[in-house]
């Protein structure tokens, strides 16, 4: 039990390194990419928190006011005195300005316009803080696949944070945020600011960015399933995955258009597998980052396919993008131990309206009997509703035969408008890798597929 339970951990330290780009890790310098990163995230997130702060203060002061009046004051008469300050703040702040988009500063420039400008230029120049290889080990999506979408996503979560730290503190900010969007209480929303007394900008803040939805994992084993083939033994494991993937999604046109960015925080919502005698598997879903193509306004544009290709004796493999793997053994190549070994990845395909494209980390603890919460190894994955492929060429053992598996994702339906769990029915999620053997095990190497359906 030892030997599978070290075998298990082993294939978790999975190998797929899904978006990481170049033929080597070209990290310009990975912290310096990871300040710049930071500072403008943590600083984006202050000021929009501070901005939304104002407004909630100015309508508290000004409902307290009326109530003690005793009936002589009126909100809708109250309420417009206020308005001017909260929505300057709240459109310098993350309002568009003149430009009317966030890759381009208006006049004058808004916060997270700035924001924007600054997070780019991590990538420019003639020697860049960031380069995509730091993106991708940081977590995120390189610009050479998938442009812009990284900032956009980020300055989202940024807004999503600072919202609901707001909700925590006070539950009503949504509320408030509506009393505001028409505050001189005439029926008609978001008039200007200045002569109406109304908040234009707390309209789009109404309602929270971002919203947890689930994908109730269908059952069976041909619907939600990880397959772990053990190449060496031609042996495919099948487990059936259950419960539900969750993950929140969020639309704020402004930022992100008509598209919707997936949000992962930390959830443990899918059930631990004991299909495996003497293991336990728990599987947290750290973090995701990605986007669901929608609408006529969308500007996620990338690839969708993946396929991942891993090689025991060098050359075949060696399309796309490919990483050196100097821990892994293999006993293929001449002279042995064979190499080099590596895991290459090539994008294609296009995501189009309804295709969903996340980059997706999990965190995968396997213990004796049951999970404990000592934690594991992180993976990295792709969730896609485009095809995944993993293959081996010359895989260990007979060191002559391929390998290959390819699973196609089904896109869902981008809602007409408010995004629910509903809109994720039917929606198939497809990702993969390929693990070499490690020295720890005996199972040699391994090719691990899986399958996520959304429940009608
Ligand atoms: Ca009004």
């Amino acid at each position: 039990m030892k030997t599978r339970r070290r075998w298990l951990a082993s294939l978790v330290a999975a190998s797929g390194l899904v978006f990481a780009f170049g033929s080597s890790p070209a990290l310009a310098d990975l912290y310096k990419c990871q300040q710049g990163i930071e500072k403008e995230s943590v600083k984006i997130q202050g000021l929009i928190l501070k901005a939304l702060q104002l407004c909630k203060d100015k309508y508290r002061q000004t409902l307290v006011k009326v109530n003690a009046s005793g009936g002589t004051l009126s909100m809708s008469t109250e309420l417009p005195k206020v308005t001017k300050a909260c929505d300057g703040l709240l459109a310098k702040t993350v309002g568009l300005s003149t430009s009317g988009n966030l890759n381009t500063l208006g006049t004058p420039p808004t916060q997270v316009q700035k924001t924007y400008q600054k997070l780019a230029g991590l990538l420019a120049g003639t020697s860049p803080k960031c380069t995509d290889s730091d993106l991708a080990a940081l977590g995120h999506l390189p610009s050479a696949a998938f442009g812009d979408a990284w900032i956009r996503w980020l300055i989202t979560t940024m807004l999503k944070a600072a919202y609901e730290k707001q909700i925590w503190i006070v539950a009503d900010t949504p509320g408030v945020m509506a009393a505001l969007c028409d505050a001189n209480g005439n029926g008609t929303p978001g008039e200007p600011a200045g002569t109406t007394g109304d908040c234009p900008t707390c309209c789009k803040l109404q309602v929270p960015p971002c919203n947890k939805l689930n994908c109730r994992l269908k059952p069976g084993g041909s619907n939600s399933f990880s397959q772990v083939q053990l190449l060496d033994s031609g042996l495919p494991i099948t487990i059936a995955l259950g419960k539900e993937l969750v993950s929140e999604y969020c639309q704020y046109p402004d930022f992100i258009g008509s598209d919707i960015a997936v949000v992962g925080n930390p959830s443990r919502t899918i059930d631990e597998i004991n299909s495996i005698p003497g293991n336990t598997v728990c599987i947290t879903q750290l973090r995701a980052s990605g986007f669901i193509k929608c609408g006529a306004s969308s500007v996620f544009s990338g690839p969708k396919d993946v396929a991942l290709c891993a090689d025991s004796n060098g050359g075949a493999c060696n399309a796309g993008s490919c990483l050196p793997q100097p821990t892994a053994t293999s006993s293929c190549g001449s002279p042995p131990p064979g190499g080099p070994l590596q895991i290459c990845q090539q994008l294609s395909g296009t995501a189009a309206t309804n295709d969903s494209v996340v980059l997706s980390h999990l965190q995968i603890e396997v213990a004796p009997s049951g999970c404990t919460g000592a934690g594991g190894n992180v993976v990295p994955t792709v969730l896609t509703t485009g095809q995944v492929t993993v293959s081996f060429d010359n895989y260990d053992a007979t060191c002559t035969v391929d390998y290959s598996n390819t699973l196609n994702g089904t896109a869902g339906t981008c809602p007409s408008g408010f995004f629910d769990s509903a809109d994720l029915a039917g929606t198939v999620l497809v990702g993969g890798f390929p693990s070499y053997q490690s020295p720890s095990s005996t199972l040699g190497d391994t090719a691990t597929t899986f399958r996520l359906e959304c429940e009608q």
